[in-house]
């Protein structure tokens, strides 16, 4: 089998290349009303990239196809890819599924086993499957605590490039710097900085990402993709817009 970067896939880079860094919505499939998907219809208008659905609790298949199903219905032009906390996280009715190890997991099992599980439903389904290591810092939210991840210190940027630098090794085209959703800081600019610099592939960032600055930031220190999910929760497609504005205008560091 030859690798081959599917259509998703090639939308994003395409969009990154054009834009210097694009923004992805994220949600939880249990927080999906069709208030919520008034405001993802918002966030598309604004010029969000493509829709992320995943969580670390209480998802299960039936649930998600359900709902992308209903997002689908409204929202036509971006793609929707699967941010799988577990096996249960994966729907046939996705655009894509970013195919995600936690390299942090003290626990084989978020690391390794419940990707094989997966991808024997992700190759049933013909997923595009999206390579991504996904990291958790600081805080580490939810997905830190459910993931087993020993959450590497925001005043640690080293550790965090041992971590992206393996993964990108590994053929990870993309490195995840998770803070964890709701996180009081998102991740410092010096560890985004510092993992730009020895990844290959595209940088992506996400967790306690509230203000225009904090995404500004997050791009001038090398964030390729900015990802936001409670912002929506709560609504506030103004702010959204605002942030989509301003990032694809900065100019990202060589
Ligand atoms: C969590 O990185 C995402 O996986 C988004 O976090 O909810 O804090 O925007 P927020």
């Amino acid at each position: 089998m030859s690798i081959r970067i599917g259509k998703v896939e090639k939308y994003l880079i395409d969009k990154i290349e054009r834009e210097g860094a694009i923004h992805i919505t994220l949600i939880d499939p249990d927080k999906v009303t069709p208030e919520i998907i008034s405001h993802i219809k918002e966030a598309v208008e604004a010029g969000t990239s493509a829709i992320m659905i995943g969580g670390s609790i209480g998802v299960c298949e039936k649930n998600l196809d359900d709902v992308i199903l209903n997002i689908k219905e409204e929202v036509k032009d971006v793609p929707i890819i699967l941010f799988p906390g577990n096996v249960s996280g994966i729907s046939r009715y996705a655009d894509a599924i970013w195919f995600m190890s936690l390299l942090n997991s003290s626990n084989t099992y978020y690391v390794i086993d419940a990707q094989a599980q997966g991808a024997i439903i992700v190759e049933r389904y013909r997923l595009e499957a999206i390579p991504m290591g996904y990291i958790i810092l600081g805080e580490g939210g939810a997905a830190g605590y459910i993931g087993y991840a020993r959450p590497i210190p925001y005043n640690r940027p080293e550790i965090a490039v041992m971590y992206a630098l393996a993964g990108s090794y590994l053929g990870m085209r993309y490195i995840y710097l998770e803070a964890g959703s709701g996180a009081k800081e998102p991740v410092p600019p010096e560890i985004i900085r510092a993992v730009k610099k020895v990844v290959k592939g595209k940088v992506i960032v996400g967790g306690g990402i509230r203000t225009v600055n904090q995404a500004v930031n997050a791009v001038k220190a090398g964030a390729d993709i900015i990802v936001t999910g409670t912002l929506i929760e709560e609504g506030n497609s103004k702010r959204i817009k605002e942030i989509i504005n301003r990032i694809c205008k900065e100019k990202k560091p060589v």
